[in-house]
């Protein structure tokens, strides 16, 4: 039991770690606003627009937001590059895939290279915020204008949301942000990716896990399962004791003392 509940505590009150992918076209403004995001929140001075070259390789950003740790890798957009998206959609808690909306030439481009990524298997379940860029020009077009656009009937299932932003001047950002993490936070793919990094909410207790193994082999023998966790140490001092103890104890050990040629009571 008590590794059930040392997993719930853990669980709640560990500051949790979130992967956060920037998909979306070459020149939509993913590096941009990457560094707005730092500027928004933390200590750092993202680079200035001016200072931003297009992305080849992979731009990694952190932050904090609500004691929660967001990562976030964005990639290239060129088509060339694209190919290396999904090596990241794996690990990937969510996505914000980034449109220029003030581009109505590169929809189509934008909306393709979206329905391609949402339909890999690797992605299935990741919360999916679209974000409506370059409001400050005039010329872009709104939130549900591009939504209407897009027409994505595979978001069906999805938990998605359209946010219209700058990436020049903020706007929108906080909003669509806090909107993510909590998606993240209620999401089914989230507990997934916990649970395959071997997060102790999920791991049963060794009672649990005895029932499920029923050795029936094991009645003749010494022997106690124990629940620990090699990472953090707990439970192994305790399974260690009681090994040194069996083993002391065990007419095995007074075999193996009698054919060395050690002899004695084992406990000696
Ligand atoms: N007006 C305006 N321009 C923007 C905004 N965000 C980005 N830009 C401009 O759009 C161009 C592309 O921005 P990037 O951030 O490099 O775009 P990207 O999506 O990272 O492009 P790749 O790295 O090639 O995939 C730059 O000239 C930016 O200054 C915005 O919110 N408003
Ligand atoms: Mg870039």
């Amino acid at each position: 039991m008590f590794s059930l509940f040392y997993g719930l505590w853990k669980y709640m009150f560990s500051k949790t770690e979130f992967h956060v992918l920037i998909l979306g076209n070459d020149k939509a403004g993913k590096t941009t606003l990457l560094e707005k995001l730092k500027s928004l929140y933390s200590n750092l001075e993202g680079l200035p627009p001016d200072r931003i070259v297009p992305t080849v390789g992979l731009n990694i950003g952190r932050i904090e937001v609500s004691n929660t740790k967001l990562v976030f890798w964005d990639l290239g957009g060129q088509p060339g590059l694209r190919s290396i998206w999904e090596k990241y959609y794996e690990e990937a808690h969510a996505v914000i895939y980034v449109i220029d909306a003030a581009c109505p030439s590169r929809f189509e481009d934008s909306k393709s290279a979206l329905e391609k990524a949402l339909r890999h298997e690797d992605l299935q379940g990741a919360p999916l915020l679209i974000l409506a860029n370059k409001q400050d020009l005039a010329e872009a077009v709104s939130a549900e204008e591009l939504a209407r656009y897009l027409d994505l009937k595979k978001l069906d299932e999805r938990v998605y949301m359209f946010e219209a932003v700058s990436a020049y001047d903020g706007m929108g950002i906080k909003e669509g942000l806090e909107w993510l993490v909590d998606a993240m936070d209620r999401s089914k793919r989230t507990q997934m990716l916990r649970a395959r990094a071997g997060d102790l909410a999920e791991a049963v207790s060794a009672e649990e896990l005895a029932r499920y193994l029923d050795l029936k082999k094991l009645d003749e023998r010494v022997y106690m399962f124990e629940a620990v966790s090699a990472y953090d140490g707990m439970g192994i001092k305790e399974g260690l004791e009681w090994l040194v103890d069996a083993m002391e104890r065990s007419k095995r050990t007074q075999m193996l003392r009698a054919r060395a040629g050690v002899t004695g009571p084992a406990s000696a």
